[in-house]
């Protein structure tokens, strides 16, 4: 590495701290180039993206099939807005609502505003279905979430961080404990005005909390029950993330999303983000049947962007790639292998003290206070061992590769984080 390439990287991350707002904290790395599961800084070093970019990248960097249909759409047409129709947009609703077994979709671009519509869709169908009086729809909430970064999403967060000075805040969110069907039960029972709960299927930001075998079903039942609708955050954990296509699918390893799984809990309103692409683009989507999804009538809500040509044509090679290479099975196949592995290193170590997490979206909790820098500086002891990936919450460090790996590398990823854990053991 020359000295002037070393330059190289230090004048790009000056230029971002020079120009561009100081809203994120990055592991000092500047990439240049990815492919499959490895990316490359500026000065030509390789490494293993433990990242995937919160999971957008379960395909892979720059996936040539997806990379391909999105080349040929950008060249024949990229955007009409929904002022007119066009000639992609309903092969691939068709396509996405038979893949997940729902009657629509409803096409936006990011995450957090997916979760807007999915708060949205709800509302209006507690008042226009349910019959809830006006203003007076509450929808549950669970600690310790994360659903984006807008004004009414950040109103129901707990981070402070998150939330602070950004107020006032939206009203009709009702928080209750993660992973508590007693918690859930009480709040339905306690109003006659509750709309919907929303929840992620695993928490990844609270640091890849994974309820009970049963919270999922248990949860959608209970929905049932009081006529509210299950309302499941798949951004993160959709798209054969954790071992299976969604994660509300419970222990189903089964290809394609199939309701007759005994542990599969069927949202009414599903939202799904970041892998829907690839990484490749913004694209989310919510599905729900006609009974809620038919309440949204023209004018009501939209998107320039959402459901543009070269969104549709990305999202259906996305997901084509997804059944092809089996991912949800290999998720599920080396995300037992990862845990399994560091398991047994943890034993004796006293700098890790714990694996979990489910498929290929795990985490590793080091043995040091939320405060303390330890999970920052082993990643960068992973960064210089060609390995990237991010300490959450000081303590927790996540690791969540793209899920086109194979057996061989998985292994040679696990040696670099034990190495690099035994630098640290006390
Ligand atoms: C950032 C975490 C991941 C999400 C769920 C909606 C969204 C996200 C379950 C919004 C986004 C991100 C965004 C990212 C950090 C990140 C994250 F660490 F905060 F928790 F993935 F693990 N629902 N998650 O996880 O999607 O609007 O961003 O497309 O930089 O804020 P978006």
């Amino acid at each position: 590495m020359s000295v002037i390439e070393k330059v190289s990287s230090a004048s790009i991350i000056d230029l971002e701290n020079k120009y561009g707002a100081h809203n994120y904290h990055p592991l000092p790395v500047v990439l240049s180039r990815g492919e499959g599961v490895y990316v490359w800084d500026v000065e030509g070093k390789k490494y293993y993206d433990f990242l995937s970019a919160y999971s957008a990248v379960n395909q892979g960097h720059c996936h040539p099939k997806i990379v391909d249909a999105m080349m040929k759409q950008a060249q024949t047409l990229t955007l009409t807005s929904r002022a007119f129709y066009n000639d992609q947009l309903g092969p691939y609703e068709e396509y996405l609502t038979k893949y997940f077994g729902f009657d629509k979709v409803l096409p936006m671009n990011t995450g957090a505003e997916a979760v807007e519509t999915a708060l949205k869709l709800c509302r209006k169908w507690a008042y226009e279905v349910k019959g809830i009086a006006e203003h007076q729809a509450q929808i549950i909430v669970c600690d310790g979430n994360f659903h984006g970064r807008t004004t009414t999403i950040i109103s129901f967060s707990n981070d402070d961080n998150a939330r602070k000075n950004f107020g006032p805040y939206t009203e009709g969110f009702i928080k209750i404990p993660y992973d508590s069907i007693e918690a859930l039960e009480q709040v339905l029972q306690s109003s006659k005005n509750i709309a919907g709960f929303l929840v992620e299927p695993i928490q990844g930001e609270a640091g890849v909390y994974v309820p009970a075998d049963d919270y999922m079903m248990r949860a959608k039942a209970l929905c049932n029950q009081y006529n509210v609708l299950f309302i499941a955050d798949e951004v993160q954990t959709g798209i054969a993330r954790t071992g299976s296509l969604l994660a509300v699918c419970g222990n189903c390893n089964c290809e394609s999303h199939c309701e007759k799984q005994a542990t599969y809990a069927s949202p009414d309103i599903l939202i799904l983000g970041k892998a829907l692409s690839g990484g490749a683009y913004p694209v989310s989507a919510v599905l729900a049947n006609d009974n809620i999804m038919n309440v949204i009538k023209p004018g009501q809500h939209g998107s320039t962007f959402g459901g543009n040509p070269i969104a549709a044509a990305v999202a259906v090679a996305a997901l084509e790639v997804v059944r092809e290479e089996r991912l949800a099975e290999n998720a599920n196949r080396l995300g037992k292998i990862f845990r399994a592995e560091l398991g047994k290193y943890i034993e004796t170590s006293n700098i890790a003290t714990l694996v979990r997490g489910k498929g290929l979206l795990n985490a590793v909790v080091i043995n040091d206070t939320e405060e303390s820098d330890t999970a920052w500086n082993i990643c960068m002891a992973l960064r210089d061992n060609g390995l990237l990936a991010k300490p959450t919450h000081g303590n927790i460090i996540r690791f969540a590769p793209p899920l086109v790996m194979n057996d061989e590398q998985l292994l040679d990823c696990v040696s670099i984080i034990i190495k690099t854990l035994k630098q640290f053991e006390k």
